[in-house]
């Protein structure tokens, strides 16, 4: 199978991304657009451009007739979803294939059992991935009692149909089982369309590390090694890095191993990411992506791996041969998210950019859409870019990256740069030793407010 033209799904630095991508294997590249993003780069940098519909994502970047009719109308042989939006529906990709089209990522069955995390859970734990304890679909608040009983206090209610975060409630107190059950399930099927929930031990302050896996369509798989993203707040990455620093080089060829086993048990092909949680030297299959991820760059950067090229050569058959089996990590890297957003409030901050200049210099990257005068729509996520920093090891990454953020100008809008410039001095932050709790436990609008001062001045 060969690919000729690509067409990028997608829009904001991830269409950018796949963009450079597609040009440097030497493909052709159409992008397609909504009217609120005519202005924008992946239009301008992309060899052709289909405007799809208006603003609102569900007529445009979710609109499925109208990208295949994109794709049909510009002889595209292959889709790329990118992230979000259409990247992790089934039906999605049945549809391009359906229509002679190549889709750059897994098969559509492996979409729909990560899906469905009772599913997705039923079969890690038979491919002997280690699963916390819990329970398949609860049929009510009598087995969901005994269940509990069982396991022990607290639990964590969680939607099937749910997932990053979604849909979930920690159970400390017996007594709230019956009716918080009652309401979960009334709220996943209102937003899911689907009431299915399940139980498990709940892991009270885990870390959030996940395996990068990349596998082929002959049976082939391996890892590029783990990420660590445990700075978040309300399931939203802040700052993701690779290596994770508390990782023994024993655990970590575990979960590596575990993960290429995963991957090999269910012929998953394409790129995908098994996402753990750490407990100690524990740890526990959450939810597998099976897409590209937002911060795919760390590991390229430790690893010297274009995975936007690999999932592209994946796609059209070609097998792993020429990858490295073991790989070692390769220095370290830091990626921060710059969001349009209040610093402190988190709230979102669409407008005009005014003025903006990117950080350079040995060891950093900026993988962003925007420029002086470009407009962040309110239709869309936030995020206007990723500064990313590769250095020989940790201490050194976050120097180059307190450096490369001191450089970095948005004006116009607010940004959460003050709050990363922040973050780069926490004491927890700088030794590496800090949870899933770690951003909202010691968030401090003071001293935030104090870097935005500093940044005004
Ligand atoms: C958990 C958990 C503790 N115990 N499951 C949140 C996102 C989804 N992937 C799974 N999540 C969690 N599941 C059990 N049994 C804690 C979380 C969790 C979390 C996980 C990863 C990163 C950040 C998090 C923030 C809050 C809760």
């Amino acid at each position: 199978m060969e690919i000729r033209k690509v067409l990028i799904a997608n829009r904001g630095e991830i269409a950018l991304r796949v963009i450079r991508a597609c040009r440097e294997l030497g493909l052709k590249t159409v992008a397609v657009y909504s009217t609120a993003d005519a202005h924008s780069l992946h239009v301008r940098f992309a060899d052709e451009a289909v405007c799809i519909g208006p603003g609102q994502a569900a007529q445009s970047y979710l609109n499925i007739k109208h990208i295949i009719a994109a794709a049909e109308l510009t002889g595209a042989d292959a889709v790329h979803p990118g992230y979000g939006f259409l990247a992790e529906r089934a039906e999605f990709a049945e549809i391009v294939q359906k229509c002679g089209m190549i889709f750059i990522g897994p098969d559509p069955i492996h979409m729909q059992v990560m899906g469905d995390k009772v599913r997705a859970r039923q079969t890690m734990a038979a491919a002997g991935v280690p699963v916390l304890p819990g329970t398949g679909v609860l049929s009510g608040a009598v087995e969901a009692l005994a269940a509990a009983e069982r396991i022990g206090l607290p639990v964590i209610l969680k939607a099937s149909a749910g997932g990053g975060g979604r849909g979930m409630k920690i159970i400390r107190d017996m007594r709230a089982l019956p009716s918080t059950l009652e309401t979960a399930q009334l709220e996943a099927f209102k937003a899911f369309g689907c009431g299915d929930m399940y139980l498990e031990r709940y892991v009270q302050s885990p870390r959030h590390v996940e395996v990068q896996v990349v596998a082929d369509k002959h049976g082939d798989a391996v890892h590029l090694l783990e990420r660590e993203c445990s700075v978040q707040r309300r399931h939203q990455k802040v700052i993701e890095e690779a290596p994770c620093s508390v990782l023994s080089d024993e655990l970590r060829a575990d979960m590596c191993a575990t993960a290429v086993k995963a991957a090999k048990a269910i012929g998953y092909h394409s790129l995908g990411t098994f996402e753990f949680l750490l407990d100690g030297d524990h740890f526990y299959f959450m939810e597998m992506n099976t897409r590209v991820q937002v911060e795919h760059c760390v590991t390229e950067m430790i690893t010297g791996i274009d995975l936007v090229q690999e999932q592209i050569r994946l796609a059209t058959g070609e097998p792993l041969a020429h990858l490295n089996r073991e790989h070692k990590p390769r220095g370290h890297a830091i990626e921060c998210r710059i969001n349009a957003e209040d610093p402190v409030t988190f709230a979102p901050r669409p407008g005009t950019i005014s003025a903006v200049h990117f950080p350079g210099g040995f060891g950093v990257r900026v993988d962003s859409h925007v420029y002086t005068g470009y407009t962040v729509s309110p239709h869309y996520d936030s995020m206007v870019g990723k500064l990313i920093v590769h250095a020989p090891d940790r201490p050194r990454a976050i120097m180059r990256m307190r450096r490369a953020l001191g450089e970095c100008v948005i004006e116009g809008i607010p940004t959460n740069l003050p709050l990363h410039r922040w973050l780069l001095k926490q004491p927890a932050f700088v030794s590496g030793k800090y949870d899933t709790h770690f951003l909202e436990a010691n968030l401090d609008p003071e001293a935030i407010r104090a870097e935005v001062d500093a940044e005004q001045a």
